[in-house]
């Protein structure tokens, strides 16, 4: 039996170097960009090497280059040699919650630690509830409503009729969640990693982005969260993330 070999495992005892991300058009390689522009913003890391790869025109998949940097060939992958042996095979990291931990342990000198117990709780809670709950309901959304945007003219008024009521259903189940983030954030506690950025923040931006930009919640319904979404859309370092990643319409997940 061939044994697969590690990942996610940064197995040195020399500090990582400079790290590489593999980037997708459209997609949650944004969590990860956000978070190394604000590293090298705050002269927390000096630079890193973007590979920033784009999905087909037609099957909106990722290319297979991209399994360079993981089998999995998914977007975002971080790889990373050791500082001290900058040629050595990297190692890759994968899946954004955990690559942005990594980041965090190795790279951020504390400047996203929570500044109480009960911020640390929020902040660990908001990142589950990002990738969990938020994400799997936004993607079943999502997909109810892109089947009618991608089936061809003669059958799309049919599948419309399906999905179009199939999609309320979907963004009803949002409704619950979205109003513990409303209450959640507060003038005290702006962030969802309580009263400071934290990767609970960076884990949010890519499901919010989908369901601001299609209207999955009624903007007018959480001011909370949509005072966030603006405030991040205003950052400096997320704006050059959107840049870097070469398209992102906000919509794709
Ligand atoms: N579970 C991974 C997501 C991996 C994933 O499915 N990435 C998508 C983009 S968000 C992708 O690479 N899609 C292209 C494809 O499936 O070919 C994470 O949360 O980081």
């Amino acid at each position: 039996m061939t044994l697969a070999p590690q990942h996610n495992y940064w197995g040195h005892t020399s500090p990582p170097g400079i790290p590489t991300v593999y980037s997708l058009t459209d997609s949650g390689s944004i969590r990860v960009l956000w978070a190394l522009e604000e590293l090298v913003g705050q002269n927390a890391l000096e630079s890193y090497n973007l590979k920033a790869f784009e999905r087909s025109n037609t099957t909106k998949k990722a290319p297979e280059a991209m399994k360079e940097g993981f089998r999995l060939g998914k977007a975002p992958i971080l790889t990373v040699s050791p500082a001290a042996t900058p040629d050595e095979p990297p190692t890759p990291f994968v899946e954004g919650r955990l690559i942005l931990q990594f980041l965090a342990d190795h790279y951020a000198k504390g400047i996203w630690d929570s500044l109480s117990p009960e911020d640390q709780a929020r902040n660990i809670f908001f990142q589950e509830f990002a990738g969990t709950t938020i994400s799997t309901l936004t993607s079943l959304t999502l997909t109810m409503d892109m089947i009618p945007e991608a089936t061809p003219w003669p059958f799309k008024p049919l599948v419309k009729l399906l999905f179009v009521p199939l999609l309320s259903v979907f963004k009803e189940t949002l409704v619950e969640p979205f109003k513990l983030l409303e209450d959640t954030l507060s003038d005290e506690k702006p962030w969802f990693g309580g009263s400071r950025l934290g990767l609970a923040d960076f884990c949010m931006i890519f499901p919010l982005d989908t369901c601001v930009a299609r209207r999955y919640f009624d903007a007018g319904k959480y001011p909370n969260i949509i005072r966030w979404h603006k405030t991040v859309h205003e950052l400096p370092a997320y704006q050059r993330a959107v840049k870097k990643m070469g398209g992102y319409n906000d919509s794709k997940i």
